[in-house]
């Protein structure tokens, strides 16, 4: 057997082993086989990296730099991203299996949360405050916070962990970036790009590892200033835990049970591919997934028949070739996981009319396929309809009427995102304005951009990515108080 490519973690500007001198192997879910090692960071080397990153924040070039020249560092990174989304979107579906499609536009897009937040960078302005005390002048200034933990997935590693760096590098902090143990090798490639844009050693560092291992030990590190998730909910709560001991701020991106509601007005076609996108996209591998079809009863029957007509002709298998429509799932446990959720939906009464197990298609091999599955006859309060599966299982749910659709829309932990699929504008803005979720789609689904916010309400998380509002996450407001009086008046009394 060759030897497989051997990664090293990069902190302070060096390519580093870790300290316990451990690798762990990743995997290509297409062969199921591993292709490289991980470096295994722990404690050490997640002190080492903070330490490198408070260093820099602290003192050196970095602190130095004017934020227009922090601008022009993140746009210079933008291109050269451009300039190499390509080849990252190729290391990105060897190790997490998503479509070489999706990929390649997705590293071609990243560049522009670069630019945009790098034009940010010199705009975030303080303010002269109109003070109501004598001879007194009041003014603040929005500072960078440290060191800032960012926590990434393996479902699209570069995109969110841009989501991260962007506003935080842009606002005047250092980073210490954690991919996930499943997908690292993008990550550890993209960083050279930092090294060739020009920033200074020490601003981005990148630790390797289990997540409760390596990532434990940097939320909890305590020159840790701020922590950036992205993950699933059960991690989001123990890291919320332990940033609180600290009373670090935290940013978090958690999962979803995302309704797609249907209603009877819409054009059929659309929707239809409008939920497929939803649920089947990215192998349903996104925390927007629209999981929950909330269809019409009117329609049900017929639309239910022409989504399962067209999920039918998905065309599986390698995620490197472009004509793939829905590759493997990324993990094995996320696979396991998948097809425990379809076993408890059958459990539950639920009846499958599509899919239902693993994919057994010669195209697939031996990688970690779930066949496009979609159940009808779901009742809201099943699991299959509360917990999050992020995999290609889609529950229908029938509704009578508008108000029982936002009923049972609502009626669920999680508020991620929303699709409402109608031709009437004013049903579109009525659901909308009423469904509890942080982004609703009408009659398009899965759009982002860096420059609309993004997030949860409910237990999808706290905080916003993209869009203006995101980099005052990375900041601290300073209140700065001049007096212009010849003398201090009694001393004993508050000003
Ligand atoms: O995620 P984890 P997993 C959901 C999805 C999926 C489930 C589990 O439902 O089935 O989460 O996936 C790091 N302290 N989403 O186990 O554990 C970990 O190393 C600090 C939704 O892969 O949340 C990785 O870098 N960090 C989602 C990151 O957290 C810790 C995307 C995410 O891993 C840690 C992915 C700890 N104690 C999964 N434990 C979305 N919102 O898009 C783990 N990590």
């Amino acid at each position: 057997m060759s030897e497989l490519a051997k990664y090293q973690m990069y902190i302070g500007g060096e390519w580093v082993d870790p300290v316990g001198g451990e690798w762990f192997d990743s995997f290509n879910p297409y062969t199921g086989q591993p292709w490289a090692r991980m470096p295994r960071g722990g404690e050490a080397d997640v002190d080492r990296a903070v330490t490198a990153a408070d260093d820099a924040f602290s003192g050196g070039d970095w602190p130095a730099l004017s934020p227009s020249q922090r601008g022009a560092l993140l746009r210079r990174l933008g291109d050269l991203i451009a300039e190499n989304a390509q080849s990252l979107a190729e290391i990105e579906v060897r190790d997490n299996g998503k479509l070489i499609a999706e990929m390649a536009a997705q590293l071609s897009y990243v560049p522009q949360w670069y630019y945009y937040f790098g034009g940010l960078a010199d705009k975030i302005e303080g303010a002269v405050i109109p003070i109501d005390k004598p001879e007194t002048f009041n003014y603040t200034r929005h500072e960078p916070l440290g060191v800032v933990a960012a926590i990434s997935p393996w479902n699209s590693p570069l995109l969110l962990a841009t989501w991260k760096l962007a506003p935080a590098l842009a606002a005047g902090n250092t980073v210490v970036l954690k991919p996930s143990e499943f997908t690292s090798a993008s990550t550890l490639e993209f960083v050279k790009l930092f090294e060739q844009a020009g920033f200074p050693p020490g601003v981005v560092n990148i630790i390797t590892g289990f997540g409760h291992e390596a990532g434990a030990a940097l939320v909890s590190h305590p020159k840790v200033a701020k922590v950036a998730f992205t993950g699933g909910e059960m991690t989001g709560q123990k890291v919320y835990q332990a940033a609180a001991v600290g009373l670090k701020p935290v940013t978090l991106e958690l999962g979803g049970k995302s309704p797609n509601i249907v209603f009877d007005d819409t054009a059929m076609e659309n929707a239809v591919k409008g939920v497929i996108s939803g649920i089947f996209a990215a192998t349903g591998q996104t925390c927007i997934a629209g999981s929950r079809l909330l269809v019409q009863n009117s329609i049900h029957n017929e639309f239910v028949d022409r989504l399962v007509d067209f999920a039918a002709t998905a065309r599986m298998g390698d995620p490197q070739s472009m004509d793939t429509q829905v590759g493997p799932v990324t993990t094995l446990p996320q696979m396991e996981k998948i097809l425990g959720y379809i076993d408890i939906a059958k459990d539950e009464g639920a009846e499958c009319v599509l899919g239902g197990h693993r994919a057994q298609r010669p195209e697939c091999g031996e990688g970690w396929f779930v066949e496009p599955t979609v159940f009808t006859g779901v009742r809201n309060d099943m699991r299959i309809a509360r917990e999050e599966v992020f995999g290609p299982v889609l529950s229908v749910i029938p509704f009578d009427d508008e108000e029982d659709a936002i009923a049972i829309a609502n009626d669920n932990p999680y508020g991620l995102a929303a699709g409402v699929w109608t031709q009437s504008i004013k049903r579109a803005i009525e659901v909308s304005n009423r469904l509890q979720a942080g982004t609703v789609w009408v009659n398009t689904y899965r759009a982002v951009s860096y420059l609309s916010p993004f997030g949860g309400y409910k237990r999808s998380g706290l905080g916003r990515e993209s869009g203006k509002q995101a980099i005052m996450d990375y900041l601290q407001t300073k209140s700065v108080w001049i007096s212009t009086s010849d003398e201090v008046p009694n001393p004993f009394i508050l000003r």
